[in-house]
């Protein structure tokens, strides 16, 4: 009824964030007057930094089978909820369409295809990083692509999570890696078939960095200036 709708509207204004994860996929249930709703949430927010909050609104609204709400997000958003800002012309794009659609194990990839565009071309040969590549690593760039992950991952994924985890083991990497289910007991999780592609993983399971050539890189990764 209505009042349901309005009830729920302004749960989804003034709740807080568990609240407000609740409450987006109900109102998509009810229907063209609930995406009515999240479309007018999204809206009322779009100046202000895309949270995960607005990223599983988008999520509902993109996957609802109205044809009015992909028309609300063409006309509004026809970019998506996340600037694609790049210090060097770089395209998040297709990162972004990935996560948009939860290919979470695809995301990965091209995360650090992505990673190794912006370094330069002998980084996209060798399909890895140094890790005083990425101490020079471009702050907008950064920002830009761990902003899609935390908003496309219900704030569990994405390299600031990572280091939230990191800083409150006191950086210490033995304890990250089972927390971050990279670990189990004496055995590392198996590339690719052993990770979890989706959102039922531990918090700050991706993206991935491959310790094969040590912790440094990753280190660098957690401690850039992008976070501060
Ligand atoms: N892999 O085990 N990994 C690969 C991880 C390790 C290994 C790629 C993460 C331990 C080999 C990604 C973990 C290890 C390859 C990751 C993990 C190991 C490979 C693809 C838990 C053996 C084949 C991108 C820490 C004991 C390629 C890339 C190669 C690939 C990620 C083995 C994203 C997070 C120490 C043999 N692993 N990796 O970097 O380089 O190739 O030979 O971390």
């Amino acid at each position: 009824t209505a009042n349901d709708i309005d009830s729920l509207r302004q749960k989804l204004i003034a709740g807080s964030q568990k609240v407000q994860q609740q409450i987006i996929p109900q109102l998509a249930d009810l229907g063209n007057e609930g995406l009515e709703v999240l479309q007018e949430f999204l809206l009322k927010r779009r100046y202000t930094p895309a949270t995960w909050i607005d990223g599983k609104t988008y999520q509902v609204v993109y996957n609802s089978d109205a044809p009015t709400a992909k028309e609300f997000l063409e006309t509004y958003f026809p970019e998506g909820i996340v600037p694609l800002k790049s210090d060097c012309g770089i395209s998040y794009n297709s990162l972004q369409q990935l996560l948009i659609h939860q290919e979470f194990q695809a995301a990965d990839l091209l995360t650090i295809q992505k990673m190794c565009e912006v370094v330069g071309q002998q980084a996209v040969q060798r399909r890895w990083l140094y890790f005083t590549e990425v101490e020079n690593f471009p702050t907008q760039d950064l920002q830009t692509i761990n902003h899609l992950w935390v908003v496309h991952s219900e704030g569990k994924f994405g390299f600031s999570i990572q280091r939230e985890i990191w800083l409150g083991l006191s950086k210490n990497w033995e304890s990250l890696w089972p927390k971050i289910g990279w670990k189990d007991g004496n055995q590392w999780t198996r590339y690719p078939n052993e990770f979890t592609w989706d959102l039922s993983a531990p918090r700050g399971h991706l993206p991935l960095s491959n310790q094969l050539r040590g912790v440094r890189v990753m280190s660098s990764l957690l401690s850039h200036p992008a976070w501060s």
